[in-house]
């Protein structure tokens, strides 16, 4: 066997031998796609796993994650920090090799991926990152910025709908330095892909301007190495490396969906290990290979020793530039960025287009801002005025047409991030964020800060009606884990939240925001940043809590004046973010929410789930748990009984 044959089989039985082990995981895709991976690792991928998060690396993405055993695999003999032992204890509790790759917890490991179609499409992000910042900073045939961003993906990943509109747009995008191996078996759990996927997915690539090389037989990995060449050589188009591989490759269960998601067994890992003549102990790697995987890696090296010197050069051609680089890959913000100014509205505005405002007068002091919307930019108040729109002829355009595919742009947005040296937002209408929801819970998971900015918050859309008004959506939103929700009830709470976006480090923020003017609030202030704080405080005794967010903390407000004519102490709480006031200490929530004041009222105008941990059980619960309804905003509000009146009735009825 030679070094190549050699090291493909070591991966496939490291991956196959750790399933085993685990007695859980994927076998049927390492064995038949280890080839394909083999020879992008070997022979193509530029990286460095002593600088794993080295800038200018190419980038990969698993996005058929259910093969992370593979993943582990390559970045073992590629001398990233997984062991044997942690191969061994695969798919264990507190393991650096879980089920599927995660981002930020085993090194190497770009994106974490597994709910297919993600991948892919944030591999579209990372290489739409890339072009950007190589028009910025590239300078004089000093590219400082300048790799390629690979995908291996399988059938499922081409069904969902998710990677038909990445795709569409990497090829409106003319992102050619994009490039995806399609590990294609025709096969998927429930069986033969032909009972559910029959189009020609060569065409439809083609339609989307892409380049598309097939590869007819998947062992072939002179063919392999031949595709990707050429795939580099395209300056115009992406490019998607169809390979014809079987499922379960050497095993008993070859070309059979059994091969998908279950151990072989340990009569098939014999029967496998005979097959393709591997006579290694399980966990065993001969010699060769880790020699052979070192030889490549030396090549690696010089390679990004080469960068190094160039980077070296660069910084002195170029200094100022070189600084801004290294800024924007740490994230780092101008110093007094949110200033008195920056706080200040001169009028009432919706929250939306305190959002746009805010949002403009970060992009004049911040540069790497990225980002647009789903095409509702104009109603989402998402575009920077100061810069040009994202295009093949204009790679330096910071606003970025996304066309009418939210979930797609939110994994997007997400590769965007992972790629780094950019702040990334995305845009559209709150009910919308269903569309976007499985892009948003892996921002969460992978602890990106993306920015979502989702307006029209409310039934306050109006005459548009239910299918646009959202209900339940803060909810949904407030209970992912790791995502601040933030709606803010006027201008400057508006402004707070976008300086929460930006100084987030490890948690995306969803700015929620209304379509409606928002009276600018006499308390409202940088306290909006705790969560929860007093806007309205009580004359005299308090006798009465009333909490909202966003548009109805106006209404609370009203409230409060007409019961405190009654006589009543009566104290307004505006709530953006649930989240962060659970995560303010219990003197200051007691502050907030004196324990032995039970007379309490939540307003908002969505699902009432969530607020019963504040109100408790004597409280009240204003909210709408029925679908809206299309009418004049005014009058819809009215017939929800979203109002101050409202809030002064149950009032009554709570201090009687
Ligand atoms: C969004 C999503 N839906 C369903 C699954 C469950 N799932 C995991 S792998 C798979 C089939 C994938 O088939 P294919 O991409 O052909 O992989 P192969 O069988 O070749 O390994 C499914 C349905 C998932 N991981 N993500």
């Amino acid at each position: 066997m030679n070094k190549d044959a050699l090291t493909i089989n070591a991966i496939r039985f490291l991956s196959v031998d750790a399933i085993e082990k685990a007695n859980s995981g994927h076998p049927g895709l390492p064995l038949g796609a280890a080839p394909m991976a083999y020879t992008l690792w070997a022979d193509h991928l530029n990286i460095n796993p002593k600088d794993e998060k080295w800038f200018n690396r190419d980038r990969f993405v698993l996005s058929a994650g259910h093969g992370s055993s593979m993943l582990y695999s390559l970045l073992h003999l590629y001398g990233y920090g997984v062991s044997i032992d942690d191969i061994k204890d695969f798919r264990q509790l507190n393991s650096i090799t879980p089920g599927h790759p995660e981002y930020g917890m085993t090194s190497g490991v770009d994106s974490s991926t597994g709910p297919l179609g993600q991948g892919i499409s944030m591999a579209v992000g990372m290489a739409m990152a890339e072009t950007h910042l190589a028009a910025k900073y590239n300078r004089d045939g000093m590219e400082i910025v300048d790799h390629y961003t690979y995908a291996l993906c399988g059938d499922g990943d081409l069904m969902e709908g998710i990677g038909y509109e990445a795709c569409s747009l990497a090829g409106t995008m003319k992102l050619n330095k994009l490039i995806v191996l399609y590990d294609s078996n025709s096969i998927s759990i429930e069986g033969n892909t032909d009972i559910a996927f029959t189009e020609d997915v060569v065409e439809r690539f083609k339609g989307f301007h892409w380049q598309v090389i097939e590869v007819e037989d998947g062992n072939d990995i002179d063919q392999i190495s031949i595709a990707i060449e050429n795939a580099k050589k395209d300056l115009e188009r992406p490019t998607l490396i169809k390979i014809t591989t079987q499922i379960g490759y050497g095993s008993p269960k070859v070309d059979q969906a059994a091969a998908h998601g279950a151990p072989l067994g340990e009569g098939g890992i014999a029967e496998t290990r005979a097959e393709l003549g591997w006579n290694y102990a399980p966990f065993e790697v001969p010699a060769e290979v880790y020699e052979s995987t070192k030889a490549q890696l030396t090549n690696k090296e010089a390679v990004y020793d080469d960068w190094k010197t160039l980077e070296a050069e660069y910084g002195k051609a170029y200094p100022e530039l070189y600084a801004q680089l290294m800024r924007d890959i740490a994230g780092e913000l101008p110093e007094n960025l949110f200033d008195e100014e920056f706080f200040t509205f001169e009028k009432d505005l919706a929250s939306r287009a305190a959002s746009g405002v805010s949002l403009n007068r970060i992009a004049a002091k911040v540069d790497n801002l990225f980002g647009g919307s789903a095409d509702l930019g104009p109603s989402n108040q998402t575009e920077m005025k100061n810069a040009a729109w994202y295009s093949p002829e204009d790679r330096s355009g910071k606003n970025i047409h996304f066309g009418v595919r939210e979930h797609a742009m939110a994994a997007i947005g997400n590769g965007i991030s992972l790629h780094g040296g950019l702040h990334p937002y995305v845009g559209t209408f709150l009910v919308f964020s269903d569309y976007m929801k499985g892009a948003m819970r892996l921002s969460s998971l992978m602890e990106v800060p993306m920015t979502y900015v989702l307006t029209h918050d409310s039934i306050g859309v109006g005459e548009d009606g239910p299918t646009h008004q959202p209900i339940e959506h803060l909810a949904m939103l407030r209970s992912i884990p790791n995502m601040i929700a933030f709606r803010p009830a006027d201008a400057v709470e508006t402004a707070v939240g976008w300086k929460l976006a930006m100084e987030s480090k490890k948690t995306p923020v969803s700015l929620i925001l209304s379509r409606q003017t928002l009276p600018n609030l006499e308390g409202s202030s940088l306290e909006a940043e705790k969560g929860a704080y007093v806007i309205g405080r009580e004359n005299g005794a308090l006798d009465l809590i009333i909490m909202g967010s966003g548009s109805e903390v106006s209404l609370a407000l009203e409230a409060k004046a007409e019961l405190e004519a009654l006589g009543h102490g009566v104290r307004v709480v505006s709530v953006p973010s649930m989240k962060l006031f659970d995560e303010q200490t219990s003197e200051y929530k007691e502050s907030v929410l004196p324990a032995d004041v039970r007379n309490r009222i939540s307003i908002e105008a969505a699902s009432t789930f969530g607020w019963g941990k504040y109100v408790g059980l004597d409280g009240v619960s204003i909210g709408i748990d029925t679908f809206g309804a299309s009418g004049p905003a005014g009058d819809v509000y009215k017939h929800f009984n979203i109002t101050s009146e409202e809030i002064v009735q149950k009032a009554k009825v709570l201090l009687k």
